[in-house]
């Protein structure tokens, strides 16, 4: 897989890519990242990006010409399978999204910035709308930092262990169930015996009852859907 990340601060959004997971992943060639600094195919000497909102009001806009320009000659060298555009005003990131962008091939991932883009860059060239959340940050580029991550964690070979994948939260539409570690007992507080028994249908269906039991205290939303 190969994502382009076009972005005004390729150095905010950088070091998430450089750790941990998804540094692996990019070393063992799962996943190619590659950024582009949208100043790099600005208007005029001062590499101009922005300009004031047509109609008026606050904020500046992200013009059209620079982000055509920059997807345009991405688009020369390969075919993309999505064009994304990070932003608060979309529908929220979910893992369905996660996994399905995990089977694509080239994906670009544009970080809005400032008031938002040129709507014409949204009709024209953008395939799919991503907010991470019901909250605003001053840019996308840590919302694709985070669907980077979840997406990279999914493409085979990157977790060391291909269950826990498959185990994750929201995988099944319910939250984890609670997990414990040794000691069996710490100054009093004691890790549930059904778990220390060896009888694994018990253990099965007693972390399938938590996780139900999470999901309906916490989200009870996601039983809805
Ligand atoms: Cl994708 N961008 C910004 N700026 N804020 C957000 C977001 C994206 N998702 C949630 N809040």
């Amino acid at each position: 897989m190969r994502i382009d990340i076009i972005t005004v601060s390729p150095e905010l959004i950088k070091s998430p890519f450089e750790h941990s997971m998804i540094k692996r992943a990019i070393d063992k060639k799962l996943v190619q990242v590659h950024f582009h600094n949208l100043r790099d195919y600005g208007i005029g000497s001062y590499k101009k990006l922005d300009d004031m909102p047509f109609g008026g009001g606050a904020g500046m806009v992200l013009m059209i010409e620079p982000i055509d320009k920059c997807i345009s000659e991405l688009q020369a060298q390969r075919k993309y399978d999505e064009i994304i555009y990070m932003t608060p005003d979309a529908k929220t990131l979910n893992q369905a999204t996660a996994n399905f962008l995990s089977l694509k091939e080239n994906i670009i991932i544009l970080a809005g910035h400032y008031k938002g883009v040129d709507q014409r860059v949204r009709d024209k060239f953008i395939t799919k709308e991503i907010s991470i959340g019901d909250y605003v940050l001053t840019g996308g580029e840590l919302a694709a930092a985070v669907l980077c991550d979840a997406i990279i964690r999914l493409i085979p070979g990157v977790l060391g262990d291909e269950q826990s994948a498959l185990t994750d939260s929201f995988q099944d539409n319910l939250l984890s169930p609670p997990v414990y570690t040794r000691p069996a007992e710490y100054n009093g507080l004691k890790v549930p015996e059904v778990l220390l028994s060896g009888n694994f249908k018990k253990i099965d269906d007693w972390r399938s009852e938590k996780a139900f039991e999470r999901t309906k205290n916490i989200r009870p939303d996601l039983l809805d859907e």
